[in-house]
This record gives structure tokens, C-alpha cells and sequence, in this order.
């Protein structure tokens, strides 16, 4: 049986009362570093361990726990909510919905198989289960201008399917068994820092690194394909405050969360304010351009707002703003 290695090996440690104690899987992706720094600085850094399969990178390890976590094994995963007692576990190992096409065995092990037993492990240790679901989740006979909570859903990839299966197990053994699980349909998540992979919303980020390095892009979306975005952190904000909402307040046990929707033509014009002589080029990609055009084009997260008082910050210009700054840091 494989070993939890941990940067610190503490278990033996006192958590403070009241403050849980939180792993974080598949955190070495696009989201889990950014939101373990939000967490560590309201629960204290070895409260939040970061969990991959991949190996960190000097400045991650040095930041924090981080231990080796495979979700597809069950044993592995259990070792490591005992020995380190884990109280709340977020869940962000996930192939997206490219990547996920490009090998749908692979996306139903992580995905189908690796939920199984975070659901399975949250029961046995009362946990509370916090998993991203996505606008992936929906599909081209949903409405999707706004698209509501609750409507049809029919995604036509194996990354949505496996994600209305994670929102309806998760519902079924909230209401069965009374599991504390919170979802958050997200929508494409711009980051400067952290690149996603694999997803169908990339564009968003890479066209910034194209423009600055280059001053041209090309793009594998149409430009006028409307998607719901959100800045990253607007989106470790909305995870923390729906993880820190009473019970009591929660209607629903999944919520759309929206911040602004843009296509490639509307993002390419705000990043002419700053790069005038930006050049785009769309040749869309066949798979991708198929999968956004059956996604919303925007969401109505009416009900995260009444029931917890979600709020976005960033609009688009204060979103082109702060990438460019952030990347232009990282670059001189
Ligand atoms: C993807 O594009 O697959 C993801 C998502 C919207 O869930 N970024």
C-alpha cells in the first residue's frame, strides 16, 4: 500500500479549534495553488493541503503541506483524510472538456471513478465535499441565454456528463445520507498566473500571453462565440464564501455563478484599448468550436445571490486590465 508523503508530516499537530482542516485535490491545475493561498491566509498554512499526482514546483512545496494524492485510489485518498484529519475536501481533479474528449477512458477514471470515492470517503468522515461543476454541464437543449439553476441538461461531452452525475450523486447523497455538498456550476476561469488545460475557454487566457509576447493570435472559436467567464479571483472568492455559508442559508446544493460573458471579438476589441495593433485570426477548431457552441452564453446566478449574497468584482475591462499588469510583472 502507497505511503502519504507530506512536506510537513503533521498530524500530530493541534488545528485550531473551530478552523478546518482542508485538502485540496488535483491542486496543482489551474485553481487549487490560488485558492489554497485564500484559505491558508483565513485558516492558518497547515490546515490546507495541496494534493497532485504531478510534482510541485520549488516555490509550492516551500509554501505549504503538499502530498502526493491519486483520486482514482481509494486507499490512497483514505490514508490521507485519516492521517492528516481532513475535515473539508475540495475536489478539483478533473480532465476538462477537450481534454476529456481527446481521451474519454482516462476522463471516466478521474472523473466518474475519482468522484466515486471522494463522495464515498466524505460520508465515512463527514465531510464537507466542495466539487466545481461547470457551464459544461449543460448542453445545446438547455437555454442559454440566460441559462437558470435548474433546466434541462444534455451535455454531448464526457466532461458535462461526468459533471451532472458528480451535481445529481452529490444532491442524492445530500438529501439520502445529509453529506454537506456544495457545488459551484463555474464558468470559464481567467487566471494570469496558473494556465489552465485542456478546456474549451483557454483562449481567453492564452490570447494574453499571445498578445503580449507577439502581438498576434490565433484564435480556435468563432469570434462572435459567447461564453460565461469569471476572473480567478472572483472564483476563489465565490468558493470561499459558499464553503464558509451556513447551512441553513443554502436552497440549492448547486449554483450557477456568473460574472461577465464575452466572445473572442468583444475580448480582442478591449485589448486593443491597451494593444492597438493587436492582430486575431479565427480559424475555429472543429471540436472546440462544436462543444461552445451547446454551452450558455451566459448564466443567471440569481439564486446564489439571494441565498449567500454572491457579488463578481470584475468586468471585462477591469479583467484585461490586472491580466495584462500580472503577466507584464511576471515577464520583466
Ligand atoms: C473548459 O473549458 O472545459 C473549462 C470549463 C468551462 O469548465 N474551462
Amino acid at each position: 500500500q502507497r505511503q502519504a508523503s507530506t512536506r510537513h508530516p503533521d498530524p500530530g499537530d493541534t488545528p485550531t479549534p473551530g478552523n478546518p482542516r482542508v485538502l485540496i485535490t488535483g491542486g496543482l491545475g489551474q485553481l487549487g495553488i490560488g485558492l489554497a493561498r485564500l484559505l491558508r491566509k483565513q485558516y492558518g498554512t497547515e490546515n490546507v493541503i495541496l494534493s497532485d499526482i504531478k510534482k510541485p514546483s520549488d516555490e509550492v512545496y516551500k509554501s505549504g503541506p503538499f502530498v502526493y494524492a491519486d483520486v482514482t485510489d481509494y486507499n490512497n485518498l483514505r490514508e490521507l483524510v485519516t492521517n492528516q484529519r481532513v475535515t473539508w475536501l475540495v475536489h478539483y481533479s478533473a480532465l476538462l472538456s477537450a481534454a476529456g474528449e481527446a481521451n474519454v477512458a482516462l476522463a471516466r477514471r478521474v472523473n466518474i471513478t475519482g468522484l466515486h470515492n471522494v463522495l464515498d470517503l466524505a460520508l465515512e468522515h463527514s465531510l464537507r465535499l466542495f466539487v466545481p461543476s461547470t457551464i459544461g454541464a449543460f448542453g445545446p437543449t438547455s437555454p442559454r441565454h440566460p441559462t437558470p439553476d435548474l433546466c434541462v441538461q444534455r451535455p454531448r461531452t464526457i466532461y458535462g456528463v461526468s459533471k451532472v452525475h458528480c451535481e445529481l450523486m452529490g444532491e442524492y447523497f445530500h438529501h439520502k445520507y445529509g453529506l454537506d455538498f456544495r457545488c459551484l456550476r463555474y464558468p470559464g476561469i481567467i487566471s494570469a498566473d496558473s494556465e489552465p488545460g485542456g478546456g474549451t475557454t483557454d483562449y481567453a487566457v492564452k490570447i494574453f500571453h499571445d498578445a503580449l509576447r507577439s502581438g498576434r493570435f490565433e484564435c480556435y472559436l468563432r469570434a462572435d462565440t459567447r461564453l460565461p467567464m469569471m476572473h480567478i479571483s472572483d472564483c476563489h472568492r465565490a468558493t470561499l464564501e459558499f464553503l464558509q455559508a451556513p447551512e441553513r442559508q443554502l436552497s440549492l446544493r448547486t449554483y450557477n455563478i456568473a460574472a461577465l460573458n464575452f466572445t473572442p471579438g468583444e475580448l480582442a476589441a478591449e485589448l486593443r484599448h491597451h494593444l492597438p495593433r493587436l492582430e486575431v485570426i479565427y480559424t475555429p477548431d472543429r471540436v472546440r468550436q462544436g462543444i461552445a457552441d451547446g454551452w450558455p452564453m451566459s448564466f443567471d446566478d440569481s439564486n446564489a445571490r439571494r441565498d449567500w449574497g454572491w457579488r463578481p468584482e470584475f468586468g471585462l475591462p477591469e479583467l484585461v486590465s490586472d491580466m495584462l499588469s500580472t503577466i507584464k510583472a511576471q515577464t520583466q
